[in-house]
């Protein structure tokens, strides 16, 4: 029997694409295999000690996973349509990056699920990849004919940009393939132009240890110098986003309240908001490092009642919390205050005391 058009299949059985779902399909095995280069990041550190797909780059890069698959089935999110830019930041606010201001994967799940179902329910084999350590989920976009790989490193689609969210699903049937085009960033830079930390500088290439987005999901000390790059930022970094062309087609809103209140985020328990914001990488499932994030964008973009925040937690028990309080108040000019309100003489953190002797020896 000859393979069908993938779309074409999926309309005879009924299977409808919902809003902001692309999906395209390559057939297997494919041959393509990304574990040297997943393998060459983690040689050069540019990983961060991150494990994920770095845990194991000669499965998760590799293609051919499967000897039963005919198809890998990518299926992309394009999630800005319901957002929109928000260009304006008051005193107080941190900025989400907008790929996590709500759970955008629930969609693309969704569609996966119905599509494994589908398959399942006709004796054929499945496997799906969403955001999976054991998956490089950008592996097939290019050969799907999905878009391109940006200088960024972001995989980017005429008209949607870098704005999508990825999840593979790996099928017992072949598809008629469709035409690739050929797309790429010809001599556009505005990505590695506006990245705040140089961590593209390298064309194609990502240096994890100076991406912001890393940074504030690592469970590691932020080094100094990184902290004041964060700026507002509480969860995430679009900058490489916004400045990419394919992706501008949106609607600019500045005065949209896609921000957060930072002082309502340290009033509230570290425990409340790993429930509030489940859908974040978490370090440990610990909430004190959304404070530790949140401190930090409050010392960047300080509001009158910054300083008794940081005062009043200087008070917290947990070390993490006293430490970066103290480079707040530093930050915000307020550090002579340590001196009434933190007891030095009863600290027992070499943490807390080795931050406040260093900085009390910058001043
Ligand atoms: C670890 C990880 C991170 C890390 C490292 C990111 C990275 N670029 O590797 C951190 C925490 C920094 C991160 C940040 C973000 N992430 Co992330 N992340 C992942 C994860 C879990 C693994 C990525 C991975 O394996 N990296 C390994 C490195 C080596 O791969 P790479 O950077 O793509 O490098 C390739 C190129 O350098 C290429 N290459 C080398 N030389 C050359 C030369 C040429 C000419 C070309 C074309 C290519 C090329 O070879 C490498 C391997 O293919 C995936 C989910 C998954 N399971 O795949 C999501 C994923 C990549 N993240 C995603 C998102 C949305 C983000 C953020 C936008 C979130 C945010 N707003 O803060 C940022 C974007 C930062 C950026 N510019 O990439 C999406 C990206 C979707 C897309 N459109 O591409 C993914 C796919 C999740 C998903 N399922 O949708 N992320
Ligand atoms: S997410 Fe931010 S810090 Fe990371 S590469 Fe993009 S612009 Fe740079
Ligand atoms: S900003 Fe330009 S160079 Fe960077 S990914 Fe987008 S199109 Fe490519």
């Amino acid at each position: 029997m000859e393979d069908i058009n993938l779309l074409n299949y999926l309309s005879q059985n009924n299977i409808e694409v919902p809003d902001g779902i692309s999906l395209s399909v390559v057939n297997l095995p494919s041959d393509l295999d990304r574990s040297l280069q997943i393998e060459k990041a983690k040689q050069e550190n540019r990983h961060a000690n991150m494990k994920f797909t770095f845990s194991e780059p000669t499965y998760s890069g590799l293609g051919d996973k499967f000897e039963w698959a005919q198809s890998c089935i990518i299926v992309s999110y394009s999630y800005l349509k319901q957002n929109n830019f928000n260009l304006g930041y008051s005193p107080g606010e941190g900025s989400i990056a907008r790929f996590a201001k709500e759970d955008y994967y629930v969609p693309l799940k969704k569609f996966i699920t119905l599509i494994k179902e589908h398959f399942e329910n006709k004796n054929l084999r499945t496997a799906q990849f969403i955001d999976n350590p054991k998956h490089y989920d950008r592996l097939f976009f290019e050969q799907a004919g999905l878009g391109w790989q940006g200088k960024s490193t972001m995989m980017l689609s005429p008209g949607k940009g870098p704005w999508q969210l990825i999840g593979n699903i790996y099928v017992e049937k072949k598809f008629k393939l469709e035409k690739k085009n050929d797309y790429s960033c010809g001599s556009c830079n505005l990505c590695q132009i506006s990245c705040p930390t140089g961590a593209l500088d390298d064309d194609y290439v990502l240096d994890s240890t100076k991406c912001i987005s890393y940074w504030l999901q690592s469970p590691d000390i932020i080094p100094h110098e990184m902290r004041e790059r964060l700026g507002n930022r509480f969860y995430g970094c679009d900058e490489c986003l916004i400045s990419c062309p394919p992706g501008q087609d949106r609607k600019i809103n500045i005065s949209s309240n896609s921000s957060v209140d930072l002082i309502e985020i340290l009033n509230t328990e570290s425990e409340e908001l790993v429930k509030k914001y489940n859908w974040f990488y978490i370090p440990k499932r610990d909430g004190d490092f959304l404070k530790r994030n949140a401190i930090i964008a409050l010392a960047n973009n300080p509001s009158k009642n910054s300083k008794d925040t940081f005062l009043k937690l200087l008070n917290s028990e947990s070390d993490l919390i006293r430490f970066y309080c103290i480079w707040a108040l530093w930050k915000i000019g307020e550090f002579y205050l340590l001196h009434k309100y933190l007891d030095i003489e009863n600290e027992e953190s070499n943490l807390v005391l080795n931050e406040y002797q260093r900085l009390n020896e910058m001043i």
